[in-house]
């Protein structure tokens, strides 16, 4: 099978918000040799983002939201331990990375720290809905470089804010650049908060990472 249609297919089972279909495609992907990185960027995540506008314009149920992110995890479960590490990766900095307290989205968080990896960043994903005060305690443990919080809703962005201010009063932002995603962020919003950079999708977020480590 081509990698077009599977492409074809990755969307389609999350359009459709079937998980058996995205199971029996990733499986396709890791036995036809075809790159997950590919799928993910070409197939599943432009099906998510049709879903998300489907939803804005309630043309698709929050229940019909939750069988495509379903869908999209299982086929990035299975993927996710077969995205090999570029041959030519140096090893680069240390990131922590999650989804800021109160927000449980951590899909593009996931794909955020699965091509931070594979780039040979060192990733330290706390998960979702993550206390700011748990950043601090890992920024403090463990020095990273990077310190990035993915948040999705407008009711969250303001714990980006938080962990700024935290960083500052433990003493620790000087030594940790920060990193800020998600759709409910904007390169203002990092402006505004003096967070060190914004990025838009999980590429972005490679090249910005390895410019801040600079
Ligand atoms: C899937 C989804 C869900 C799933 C989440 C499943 C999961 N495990 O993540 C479910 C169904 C559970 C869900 C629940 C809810 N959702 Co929802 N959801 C979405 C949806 C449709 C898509 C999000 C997604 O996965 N996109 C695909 C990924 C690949 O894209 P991404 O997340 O943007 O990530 C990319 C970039 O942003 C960036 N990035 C992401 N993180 C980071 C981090 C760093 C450090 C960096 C540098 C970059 C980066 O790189 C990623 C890869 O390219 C969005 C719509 C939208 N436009 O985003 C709504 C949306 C985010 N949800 C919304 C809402 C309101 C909710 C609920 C409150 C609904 C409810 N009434 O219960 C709950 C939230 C409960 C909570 N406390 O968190 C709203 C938020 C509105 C707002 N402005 O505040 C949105 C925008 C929908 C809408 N238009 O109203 N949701």
């Amino acid at each position: 099978m081509s990698k077009e249609d599977l492409i074809k297919q990755a969307k389609q089972a999350v359009l459709d918000g079937d998980e058996e279909a995205a199971e029996a495609m990733a499986k396709k992907v890791i036995s036809e040799g075809i790159n997950p990185v590919d799928i993910i960027n070409e197939g599943l995540t432009p099906a998510m983002t049709e879903v998300g506008d489907g939803f804005a314009n309630e043309e698709i149920s929050l229940p019909g939201v939750l069988v495509a992110a379903e869908a999209m995890t299982t086929a990035i479960e299975i993927m996710e331990p077969h995205i090999s590490s570029e041959e030519t990766a140096e090893k680069q900095g240390t990131v922590v990375i999650g989804t800021i307290e109160g927000d449980i989205h951590d899909i593009g968080k996931r794909i955020v720290a699965t091509m931070l990896r594979v780039y040979g960043f060192e990733v330290h994903d706390l998960g979702r809905d993550v206390p700011i005060d748990v950043f601090v305690e890992k920024v403090k443990e463990i020095k990273p470089d990077i310190v990035g919080t993915s948040s999705l809703m407008t009711t969250t962005m303001a714990g980006q804010k938080m962990l700024e201010e935290k960083l500052q009063a433990a003493g620790l932002r000087k030594n940790v650049k920060t990193m800020i995603g998600g759709a409910a962020t904007t390169q203002e919003w990092a402006n505004k908060i003096g967070c060190d950079c914004y990025a838009e999708d999980a590429n972005d977020t490679v090249l910005k990472a390895k410019e801040l480590i600079k």
